[in-house]
């Protein structure tokens, strides 16, 4: 066996070790990423994906690390993936967080991965992607994503889940415009927490509010929830909820969900194949920085440059 097909073995069994190894392979992105990622594929597509997202400090950490313990008391295994680097999953929290994370690494029946700590070839999406698929394929029942719900990328990340939960909490200033940018739109289900505060229902409000503005008719409506990470109340409320969009979403979208992720990720794999056979090729050629030097010295434009270069490589191939 060589070394992806060994490791391949070992995810499939469901070994920790082995889980590890893989994700470590796929954030590299290499040769080995793509073999490892086509070996598991078949065993994919069971477990329910979670994405956990929300500023800085509103408590998705903690609130996971609880979800987490819930869902093992009903008998499920987890996987979490945090994109987050000052979860306490990296240690980028305080002690005690640490510590209550580090007990729940020692369950069998969960794996924990931090990311989003360097550089990933391929990008951190891609990477997100794939570690999920790892997890899939050695048999998680659950797999919850954590980002920090901010930019562009993170939506990107947050696009694999399939119930998307998007965390706010009272006291994080404007940090609800930045809820309003995008994130709203991806959201199944909000959850206010640090509900133990008093400007709680402030903030469940101005969600409120919000969604009132984006009045289409949709035939999910996501629910906005309390809750209270620390002491874990309003969890399993939760949980109920995002098992709810789960069977909403087995029953209304099934196919048509299914098959447009699926176009999704065929259309993402050409992008990234083509994108980098060419770039490969002009690389190779020299031409890729007498390229760049022309569109600097203003002598062509990028897009007609683009055009060039895809005739080119297309012509060659017919
Ligand atoms: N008062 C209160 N504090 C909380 C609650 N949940 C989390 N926190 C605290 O908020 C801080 C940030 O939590 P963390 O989970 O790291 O947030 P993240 O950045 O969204 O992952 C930590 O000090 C937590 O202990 C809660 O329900 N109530
Ligand atoms: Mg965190």
């Amino acid at each position: 066996m060589t070394n992806a097909e060994e490791i391949a073995h070992g995810v499939l069994a469901g070994d920790r070790r082995s889980i590890a190894k893989a994700i470590t392979i796929i954030e590299n992105n290499t040769v080995e990423a793509k073999k490892l990622i086509a070996s598991i594929y078949p065993q994919t597509g069971k477990a329910h994906i979670i994405g956990l997202t929300g500023p800085s400090g509103s408590g998705k950490s903690t609130l996971i690390e609880k979800i987490v313990r819930e869902y093992r008391r009903k008998g499920k295994t987890v996987g979490v993936i945090a994109v987050d680097p000052t979860s306490p999953f990296t240690g980028g929290a305080f002690l005690g967080d640490r510590i209550r994370m580090q007990e729940l690494s020692t369950d069998e029946g969960v794996f924990i991965r931090s990311m989003a700590t360097r550089h990933y070839p391929g990008g951190i999406a891609k990477a997100t992607k794939d570690a999920v698929k790892i997890l899939d394929a050695a048999g998680k029942d659950v797999i919850i994503v954590e980002t920090v719900g901010a930019g562009q990328s993170e939506v990107e990340i947050i696009k694999v889940s399939q119930t998307t939960v998007v965390i706010h909490a009272p006291g994080l200033g404007d940090e609800i415009q930045a809820i309003k940018a995008g994130i709203m739109e991806i959201a199944d289900i909000f959850a206010v927490n640090k509900a133990d505060r008093e400007n709680a229902d402030k903030a469940v409000m101005d969600i409120q509010a919000i969604l009132q503005l984006n009045n289409k008719e949709a035939a999910w409506k996501p629910p906005i929830l309390k809750t209270m990470a620390l002491s874990g109340e309003g969890v399993p409320k939760l949980i109920e909820k995002i098992e709810e969009h789960k069977r909403f979403l087995e029953k209304e979208l099934g196919q048509k969900r299914i098959l447009g992720k699926a176009e999704t990720e065929l259309i993402e794999a050409i992008k990234e194949k083509v994108t980098s056979s060419i770039i490969d090729e002009l690389k190779r050629g020299g031409k890729y920085n007498e390229l760049l030097k022309k569109i600097i010295d203003r002598e062509i434009d990028p897009n007609t440059a683009a055009d060039k270069v895809v005739r080119e490589k297309f012509k060659k191939a017919e």
